[in-house]
């Protein structure tokens, strides 16, 4: 084996151009420079750390293993001796300076008391682009909003006088324990709201018996998330297929041998949706917008975050590659964005363990329907071919859920779990582990308090008379307005920052 070289500050700075371009990423050195025009983010951002030490920028949006795997080994030159690394003193700008102050004077935890108040902190809180990026969805964002609306047009139907001195939410996912009938769904790019990214919901989940989905493009690396992992947590895999599916086959049997439960294939991605929040941005940052207006067409810097790094998600994923992932692992395999019952029979009836209906947090097809919406359907039509109640197909919904109240409703109509993505990615950005701590109370406290009211003591005592859905296919509801009443009602605030 040869020996690894080591290389000085000085040395790297000699290749800051387009014909010779040398980065430090996590005290390597690289050769990017016939990567320039590869990359999926453009050559411009790459330029742009030519011969210095690029880790901050490359952190939160690429996967830590990105660039080792990318690269051929002749391009990796060594290590850096990073005591020779001039140091870049950073400007802060007023706008930082601006959110930092905010960050101090966030609302103590304690008054935080639902999954709103960390998604106000959090737009508060966080840098422009994170915000952007994960709070975007798509087109017009009428699904996003729908996602919410959906679940305030289905009514309790409560039941009484049933001895809920004592109620449990307790329930099982795909045979996995779990001490809610919530899974943390996937997200991406964790660290660009926060310095340890995805690693706060797994110290959160594993102390607290949560199960969460690791998401393909998370910031941490997989192995980071496993080695953090709780004796005994359980973890989904939240896979992105690769056109090469060698990469994928690698990356699903690894998961496998280090634990993973369950293979949650998203089905709903084969191009990225355009968020326009996000893609607003990069007009903003790294003065992309002066090309595009230019006229030079590199499609790549005008898209947002997400969609510089999408170009590997395979478009050709179809119902014939179903038989191919049941061949490598052995996991349960779930379809992740099943949004018709039609899907859902294909679904069922092609094997697998069981389908998310899910419209990717409204950031896909806008327009498209809930999810809870979509179960509705989905029970009626498994259940005339005799496939619904079937403990080995599991039903699950995500989108929108902001209370356990969201979560009884979709188990009465028959889901088996719902997942929970943002609130939880909120609460970490703006508290870390803390805050995913607190959200997990938040809903034991709403479960009790509701479970009780609702007269259910055991999930299994939720029943689909317990709620009136009448109202959930209509998308237009008509309410007559009470001026009388609205003019004196107070509405509810938000917590509170300290005043600064
Ligand atoms: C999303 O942003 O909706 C994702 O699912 C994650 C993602 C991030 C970057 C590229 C493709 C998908």
């Amino acid at each position: 084996m040869s020996d690894v070289q080591t290389l000085t500050g000085p040395e790297v700075e000699q290749h800051a151009s387009r014909d010779s371009c040398w980065i430090i990423v996590h005290g390597k050195v690289y050769d990017v420079t016939d990567f320039l025009d590869e990359h999926p983010g453009g050559s411009k951002i790459i330029l742009k750390y030519a011969g210095k030490d690029a880790t901050e920028a490359y952190e939160p949006i690429h996967p830590p293993d990105a660039i080792t795997t990318n690269l051929p080994t002749e391009k990796h030159l060594g290590v850096i001796d990073i005591t020779t690394v001039a140091k870049v003193i950073k400007e802060v700008s007023e706008d930082e300076k601006r959110r930092l102050a905010l960050m101090d004077a966030r609302p103590p935890l304690d008054n935080i008391i639902n999954m709103h108040d960390f998604e106000t902190v959090a737009r508060t809180v966080l840098p422009e682009k994170a915000w952007a990026y994960y709070s975007s969805a798509s087109d017009d964002e009428i699904t996003i909003r729908e996602n919410r609306l959906a679940y305030q047009r289905v009514w309790f139907r409560p039941r009484i006088l049933r001895d809920v001195s004592s109620v449990d939410w307790s329930s099982t996912i795909l045979g996995q324990k779990s001490s809610l009938p919530v899974y943390i769904s996937a997200t991406a790019l964790g660290k660009l709201g926060h310095p340890d990214g995805e690693l706060c919901l797994t110290k959160a989940a594993g102390k607290h018996g949560v199960i969460q989905m690791i998401a393909t493009l998370a910031s941490c690396s997989f192995d980071d998330i496993i080695d953090a992992a709780a004796p005994g947590q359980t973890f989904f895999l939240q896979l992105y297929v690769n056109r090469d599916r060698e990469i994928t086959r690698k990356y699903v049997q690894h998961a496998e041998k280090r634990g993973v439960k369950g293979l949650f294939i998203t089905v709903d991605a084969p191009q990225l949706g355009r968020r326009e929040k996000d893609m607003r941005m990069k007009f903003v940052g790294d003065d992309a917008g002066a090309k595009v207006q230019e006229g030079q067409s590199d499609v790549k810097k005008d898209q947002g975050v997400a969609r510089a790094i999408s170009s590997f998600i395979d478009p050709s994923l179809s119902w014939k590659d179903i038989p191919w992932f049941r061949s490598i692992t052995k996991m349960p395999i779930i379809l992740k964005g099943i949004a018709t019952a039609e899907d859902a029979i294909l679904a069922y009836e092609s094997g697998v363990q069981g389908i998310v209906l899910s419209n990717h947090g409204g950031r896909q097809l806008d327009t498209a329907r809930s999810g809870l919406e979509v179960l509705l359907e989905v029970v009626v039509a498994l259940r005339q071919r005799g496939y619904f109640p079937n403990p080995n197909f599991e039903i699950y919904v995500d989108g929108g859920v902001r209370r356990a109240s969201d979560v009884l409703k979709a188990i009465a109509l028959g889901a088996k779990a719902v997942g929970v993505g943002r609130p939880f990615l909120y609460a970490f950005c703006s508290y870390g582990q803390e805050g995913v701590e607190k959200a997990i109370q938040i809903f034991r406290d709403e479960f009790e308090m509701n479970m009780r009211l609702l007269g259910a003591r055991t999930l299994n005592e939720l029943e689909p008379e317990m709620v009136d859905a009448t109202a959930l296919t209509q998308h237009v509801v008509m309410v007559p307005q009470d001026n009388l009443y609205q003019n004196t009602y107070q509405p509810l605030t938000v917590a509170q920052f300290k005043q600064s």
